[in-house]
């Protein structure tokens, strides 16, 4: 054994045994997220071989044991002897840990040398992987085990036809090391559709075989790229113009490309990444595009007369209103920058970005006269609209909180210390009164709503502020919106929606949900917005009163009770919050100790800017067919 432990293998050991050490360094996280990752940063590798030019497929399949399988048709890992380490290259690749193997990385590397970098992290956190490359008529495999111990070097285990080349990779990730090592196929899909969109002509093919039913799954191959993107976030919204607007260009081997499309809302959907990356906080990419979007359009609507002398000029908040907008780059060497690396750095992308798209844009708008009058018009309005908005927005900002009625019929809790202050939204007066009477004045502000609150999915931001519920609600939270808006300012740690659980009560959540994707998608993105689990069921027997959240939750209960005290137990079904008196509502809603709470995300904008237009938009066959296709999956319908 000894023997054949050579330098390189204890630098091995111990550089994928800081991997496991320290997990977080190199994949963010060990829940759900950092689970997931461990498949995108296989497939990055795939993709790369597509980028040069090589791989056509790559599909990514969830096992019946939760692991995962990822194959592509690429050239297949190099199979010969590495100079530097003495071993085959692809046991290198998933047992060195390349310097450049930092959390934030990946994507395009034309730059070669850095490789694979994600593939030793991966085998690092992996019970097992097995690695199967086809090349020259030759089958290879190679596996590890535990951590990346090799337990069978690469070796050739059989022969295929001559023209076959590929490289298949299949791990299980380490219970030890992940929460949870269940894999979720919604999650897995919008990501694979994405990077389907990212990159066109490539087919990316995504299977649940834990599934018996599923053995299609899902196909995704885009020959319009991102101008597909761009359509499908469209879909269930009404364009302004027909064509999408897809530009690109190249320089010095930095590639860039925007698709564009106007709808007839008053939201944007502008999305920007860089080499497959979403760079949420923008960048010099997207800075490029919104500098000459807005000289373009403005300087069009000077020479056309439709801004007047007099006009001010239209800011990018008036052009961008119902505009989406996908941008890509793929840049070799990108610099990411911010605190979570979501910004593009790179100076130069700014001027590329800006030329492609000011020639590209003003060509469209002089060969389409019409379709640039609506959009410049719809910008007009827009801008008219905001100004309205701004003048309502200060006012919520300038009001003071101590003497304005304002907060309505907020109760709000003693305590100013907003990491232990709440606010409860709940739907009606009379469950208003209740949570009021229930609640630990202290720690707890309520907040009832009556009736339905003001849709914005389909009001402009003006006559979204001149609704006295809702400026209560931005009143209340303390942040302000738009530009004014200030997290820090946020004066509830929690923010809990509690409504009924019945078809009015998720009516009203939709719409709140709706306000605070809109308005506050920050407080929502840091995890600052609960629904609150009212009981279902009150179970009494003798003394005791038993509240369970759900039909199975009532049925393991009562299996669990002796048969006589079974016979004579007492089930009601609770109809809606209104019913409980203070003190139930406290015992099983509010009470910290006892309360189930489920937290908001935001997993994904785009899908969740879907179901949102689904539900709440202009066009009613979507939701119908929403409707009718979900009915199925609805309990405890009340009407
Ligand atoms: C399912 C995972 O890893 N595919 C893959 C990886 C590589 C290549 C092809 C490849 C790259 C090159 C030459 C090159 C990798 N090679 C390396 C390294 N799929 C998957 N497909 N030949 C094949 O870049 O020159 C790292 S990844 F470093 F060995 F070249």
């Amino acid at each position: 054994m000894k023997e054949e432990y050579g330098v390189n293998d204890i630098q091995v050991l111990e550089g994928l045994e800081a991997v496991r050490k320290r997990p977080g360094m190199y994949i963010g996280t060990t829940d759900l997220k950092g689970l997931h990752h461990l498949v995108w940063e296989i497939v990055d590798n795939s993709i790369d071989e597509a980028l040069a030019g090589y791989c056509k497929n790559i599909e990514i399949i969830i096992n019946k044991d939760n692991s995962i399988t990822v194959k592509d048709d690429g050239r297949g890992i190099p199979v010969g002897i590495h100079p530097k380490t003495g071993i085959s290259t692809v046991e290198t690749v998933y047992t060195v840990l390349h310097a450049g193997g930092k959390f934030g990385g990946g994507g395009y590397k034309v730059s070669g040398g850095l490789h694979g970098v994600g593939a030793s992290v991966v085998n690092a956190l992996s019970k097992w992987v097995d690695v199967t490359v086809y090349k020259d008529g030759k089958i290879y495999n190679t596996k590890f085990e535990n951590g990346g111990k090799t337990v069978q070097k690469l070796t050739v285990v059989g022969e295929c036809e001559k023209d076959r080349s590929g490289t298949t990779v299949t791990f299980k990730p380490d219970p030890d090391i992940f929460d949870s090592d269940i894999y979720d196929y919604e999650t897995l899909k919008v990501r694979t559709r994405e990077l389907a969109f990212l990159n066109k002509g490539l087919q990316l093919t995504l299977r649940d075989d834990r599934d018996e039913k599923d053995t299609q799954g899902d196909k995704f191959l885009y020959e319009g790229g991102i101008s597909e993107y761009v359509k499908f976030i469209n879909q269930e919204k009404t364009p302004l113009h027909e064509k999408i607007i897809h530009l690109n260009g190249e320089k010095d081997g930095i590639m860039f490309e925007v698709a564009l499309q106007y709808n007839n809302g008053y939201n944007d959907n502008i999305y920007s990444f860089v080499n497959n990356i979403n760079t949420h906080d923008g960048g010099t990419h997207e800075d490029g595009v919104k500098r000459a979007l807005v000289r373009v359009t403005n300087s069009y609507a000077r020479k056309n007369n439709i801004l007047k002398e007099k006009d001010e000029n239209l800011t990018i908040d008036d052009v961008k209103e119902g505009l989406t907008m996908i941008i890509s780059c793929k840049h070799p060497n990108p610099q990411f920058e911010g605190q979570t690396k979501g910004r593009l750095g790179n100076s130069e992308v700014k001027n590329l970005a800006d030329s492609v798209f000011a020639e590209g844009y003003e060509q469209f708008l002089l060969e389409n006269p019409e379709e640039a009058k609506l959009i410049v018009s719809k910008s007009i309005l827009a801008k008219n609209a905001r100004m309205a908005a701004k003048r309502a927005r200060e006012a919520t900002r300038k009001s003071d909180l101590a003497t304005t009625n304002f907060f309505g019929k907020l109760s709000d809790c003693k305590s100013k210390d907003p990491t232990i202050s709440e606010i409860f939204i709940v739907e009606g007066d009379s469950a208003g009164g209740s949570a009021k009477k229930g609640r630990d004045s202290m720690t707890q502000a309520i907040l009832p709503l009556r009736g339905k609150i003001l849709n914005v999915e389909k009001a402009r931001q003006d006559k979204a502020l001149a609704n006295e519920e809702i400026r209560t609600i931005i009143t209340a939270f303390g942040t302000g919106i738009g530009e004014y808006f200030d997290l820090s300012k946020l004066r509830y740690d929690k923010i809990i929606i509690m409504t009924d659980a019945d078809v009015d009560g998720s009516h009203i959540r939709v719409l709140l949900l709706t306000l605070f994707y809109r308005f506050f998608r920050p407080i929502v993105e840091a995890g600052h917005v609960y629904a609150a689990q009212p009981p279902l069921f009150r179970i009494m027997h003798g003394k005791t009163r038993k509240y369970v959240l759900n039909e199975a939750e009532l049925n393991d209960y009562m299996n669990s009770l002796p048969e006589n005290i079974r016979s004579r137990a007492e089930v009601a079904r609770m109809k809606g919050l209104g019913e409980m008196d203070a003190e139930e509502l406290n015992e099983t809603t509010m009470d910290i100790n006892k309360r189930v709470l489920r937290k908001i995300t935001v997993e994904d904008c785009i899908a969740a800017d879907a179901i949102f237009e689904k539900l709440m938009g202009d066009e009613v066959e979507p939701r119908r067919k929403f409707i009718e296709e979900n009915a199925g999956y609805v309990q405890n319908l009340d009407i």
